[in-house]
């Protein structure tokens, strides 16, 4: 397969006549194209996902599709998006290293990236679904996001080059659409595309759509994701944008990858957590969950604190950026002044990020695209009421966010609401 050859979409058949000649890809996994194996594994809402074996190994083949999977072609969406992954892809590699798949190969009209076959690892909201307790989670979860998102902004780059990365990011603008629809206005009003658990929910889907102070919230956020372009986010980390082993911990698919509030992709992890945590009642027929519950909370604990640990570290040892110059602080004998600059930076992010986390739980129940912790409950009244309890917790971190000062108010009213009765 060339580049120069038209755009079309590989099929399980199709693949190795296409790819059998391809360098990258014989290297990895022998050069006999007859002999391949493949399967198609993609169950996200984008793309097309290939996994290969040859006689000496496996590869992944990502290829994006000229619309959205999940609704079909009357969706159409670009495949330029694969572009933006791959170039997220190598950033986060240069600046998280061993924190991703490595890249193989990259055809941008084929749209198309060949990438390690990460193997035996699954994905992380499989895992928790399955009440799995994975030991490195929050720790490489917490250093990916510190190193990524101090490495990629104004405090750590030479701003010319920054700048340079922001032009070429901007034109991911049909995945901040979605972003921007899905995430922060579609689920407060009646959307065509919104689904929910009906009528378990209709009536606290109503009051959500009715609450004033929600509504202003999610467009405050809406405007801060779209105007503060503080650094290169991976733009979709959630549970489902990770794999995992016991052991190892990677970073994939950010084909939303964009200049943004570093709160966003902090905020969206740890209500990818929260969400787990809601929905394990549904999950607690094969014995109860209880510790599944406590090592969730100990995990956003943990997470919050590896990356403030890894953050305020950077900030001492590498901020080369133009922003809080060491020319104003340490050079001046002030250290006290830079510590007092990275505490409120650490303070916006936290403020920030728990707003990210309420919408991020409301549109994963109340918008399109759901997720499995809650859809893989099969007893809808279950479901409805494991959602209730989350929608209640994502509104109340959402608005309240100003009077919540520390991690362990927020488990705590997790813990709280999962207590009551019903909703
Ligand atoms: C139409 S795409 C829906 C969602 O899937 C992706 O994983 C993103 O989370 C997006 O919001
Ligand atoms: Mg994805």
């Amino acid at each position: 397969m060339t580049g120069k050859l038209p755009f079309e979409a590989l099929s399980v058949e199709t693949l190795s006549t296409r790819l059998g000649t391809n360098e990258a890809l014989c290297a990895k996994i022998g050069k006999d194209a007859s002999a391949w194996k493949v399967r198609e594994v993609g169950d996200g809402n984008l793309n097309l996902v290939f996994i290969v074996e040859g006689a000496s190994g496996g590869a992944i083949v990502k290829q994006a599709l000229p619309y959205v999977r999940l609704v079909g072609d009357s969706w159409p969406l670009p495949l330029k998006r694969s572009f933006f992954e791959y170039h997220a892809l190598t950033r986060q590699e240069a600046r998280a290293p061993g924190s991703v798949p490595a890249i193989y190969y990259f055809d941008e009209v084929q749209a198309l990236i060949i990438m390690e076959y990460l193997s035996p690892h699954i994905i992380l909201r499989r895992a928790l679904i399955e009440g799995r307790q994975l030991p490195n989670i929050a720790r490489d979860i917490g250093l990916f996001m510190a190193r990524t998102l101090f490495r990629g902004s104004d405090l750590s780059m030479v701003t010319k080059e920054r700048k340079a990365d922001l032009a070429l990011f901007a034109d991911n603008v049909e995945l901040c659409d979605i972003t921007e629809n899905l995430v922060f206005s579609d689920p407060y009003f009646d959307a065509k595309m919104n689904r929910h658990t009906s009528p378990q929910l209709d009536g606290l889907v109503a009051e959500l759509r009715a609450d004033r102070d929600l509504k202003v919230e999610a467009q405050r956020l809406k405007h801060l994701f779209a105007a503060n372009a503080e650094t290169l986010l991976h733009g979709d980390l959630h549970s489902g944008s990770i794999m995992v082993t016991d052991q190892e911990t990677r970073m994939i698919d950010p084909e939303f990858a964009y200049y943004g509030p570093m709160a966003f992709d902090v905020g969206m992890l740890l209500a990818n957590f929260w969400m787990s945590f809601f929905s394990q009642r549904g999950h607690e027929q094969k014995g109860k969950r209880d510790a599944m519950r406590a090592y969730l909370l100990d995990v956003v604990v943990e997470t919050w604190a590896v990356f403030r640990a890894e953050f305020s570290h950077l900030w001492r040892t590498e901020r080369t950026g133009m922003l809080y110059q060491k020319s104003l602080f340490e050079d001046q004998g002030d250290r006290l002044g830079a510590e007092q600059a990275l505490d409120n930076v650490l303070h916006q992010i936290w403020d920030d990020l728990l707003g990210f986390a309420g919408i991020e739980v409301h549109r994963r129940i109340l918008g399109l695209a759901h997720n499995a912790d809650f859809e893989t409950i099969a007893d809808e009244d279950l479901r409805a009421s494991c959602e209730a309890k989350a929608l209640k917790f994502g509104r109340h971190i959402a608005v309240n966010r100003r009077q919540i000062h520390s991690i362990d108010e927020v488990n705590n009213l997790a813990a709280l609401i999962e207590q009551e009765n019903s909703i």
